[in-house]
């Protein structure tokens, strides 16, 4: 039987059945390929006390690397237990401000609502112009259960303000120390947004690179357009987990369509899936080719997303800014307003775990005192602070 689905116009022929079915030796065979590549591992320092060099070689040749065991577990039972109660809260759909049980869903008193719907099962920006058109290819959109909801969330936008729990995991030392040892001391953030692929439901996120503004730029390297840090509140695998094709993020702009074209299928040659357990983190430069598919499996995913740009990427760039697609320029003040949220997530987190090491984010040294984590920087530095992200 087929059914039009909303999100693409197309006529969706494949049941979510069928096509688990269809792919699971393809999901088998990326998931024993991955594990073939020596990129995993636990956060490791040399005697400096820097992030050791295997690891950023290891990252530097495929565009990921997997962190294992790097959030504690008391640490993610916090993100869950207060990931769901923001979920519980949502609006029922894209058009509602209501949360499931009639009342006032959460984060409707911010400047942007933090929630992106998209129906169950589709590819909602696959083959549009979304994102400057950077999802080039429409992925299969299987049809949903019969008594699946309308809507899914896909995206909870702006964690930190949210959820207290993410502000403090923004401050992580481990964390920071990996993005220092990548792109700098002076690195500057990107956005906070999780990835929410429910069982059954979660949509699709074609096939992409996320860099915009550099792809021209003579002196583009591996690591201009950053990356993303992706902590995962479950299981990862090959059926609900995010793919890639290492490598290409040192390729420069691809061609997705022709390469999927030139494939014959959506599953391209030589793709992985991240494959990791609740609390692993995943390094993911953004110039690699990745995405997701229409999640059939049994399995939740979560992955909290934070993510980090050279200072030098973004400073006096003029794009379309991230929060309202309105032409702005990321000035230096702007960008050191942005990155005070770091500089009080790092306080946050010192209040809650006082015994750990502190990272020292080298733009707010000896401005400790002014950044710390209270009544005033929640409302004036942290609450809607996502109008200041950049994206380049
Ligand atoms: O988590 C996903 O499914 C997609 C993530 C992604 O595309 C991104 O972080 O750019």
């Amino acid at each position: 039987m087929t059914k039009s689905n909303e999100s693409s116009g197309k006529e969706s022929t494949i049941s979510a059945n069928e096509y688990a079915g269809s792919i699971s030796d393809i999901v088998k065979a990326g998931e024993a390929a991955a594990l073939q590549l020596d990129n995993r591992g636990p956060v490791r320092y040399d005697a400096n006390g820097e992030i050791h060099k295997d690891i950023l070689r290891a990252y530097s040749q495929y565009g990921f690397y997997v962190f294992t065991n790097l959030i504690a577990d008391a640490e993610i039972e916090d993100l869950r237990t207060e990931m769901n109660s923001v979920l519980a809260r949502a609006p029922v759909g894209p058009d509602s401000e209501l949360d499931a049980k009639g009342n006032t869903a959460i984060g409707m008193d911010f400047a942007q609502n933090p929630f992106q719907f998209a129906k169950p099962l589709s590819d909602p920006f696959g083959g549009t112009d979304a994102l400057q058109g950077r999802y080039e290819v429409k992925l299969a959109e299987p049809e949903a259960a019969a008594d699946a909801p309308d809507y899914t969330v896909v995206l909870v936008k702006a964690n930190p303000q949210l959820m207290d729990s993410c502000l403090r995991l923004y401050g992580h030392p481990d964390l920071l120390s990996i993005v220092e040892a990548v792109i700098g001391p002076d690195f500057a953030p990107f956005c906070n947004n999780t990835f929410v692929k429910e069982p059954g439901l979660g949509a699709a996120v074609s096939w992409h690179q996320d860099g915009t503004t550099h792809w021209d730029n003579p002196d583009l390297d591996e690591d201009t357009h950053g990356f993303n840090l992706m902590i995962n509140l479950y299981q990862s695998n090959g059926s609900n987990g995010v793919w890639v094709v290492p490598g290409t993020h040192k390729k420069g702009k691809l061609d997705l369509k022709s390469m999927v074209r030139d494939a014959g299928t959506e599953r391209l040659p030589g793709a992985v899936p991240l494959l990791c357990d609740a609390g692993d983190v995943i390094i993911n430069n953004r110039q690699l080719v990745h995405g997701s598919f229409a999640n059939t499996s049994p399995d939740r995913r979560v992955s909290i997303g934070i993510g980090f740009f050279p200072y030098k990427s973004v400073l006096n760039v003029t794009t379309e800014r991230h929060a309202d697609g309105a032409l702005g320029t990321y000035t230096a003040e702007r960008i050191r307003d942005r990155s005070r949220v770091i500089q009080v997530a790092i306080d946050a987190r010192q209040q809650k775990y006082p015994n750990e090491r502190r990272f020292s984010y080298a733009p707010f040294v000896g401005e400790e005192d002014q950044n710390r984590w209270n009544d005033d920087t929640r409302k004036n530095v942290v609450r809607d602070y996502y109008l200041l992200d950049m994206s380049i």
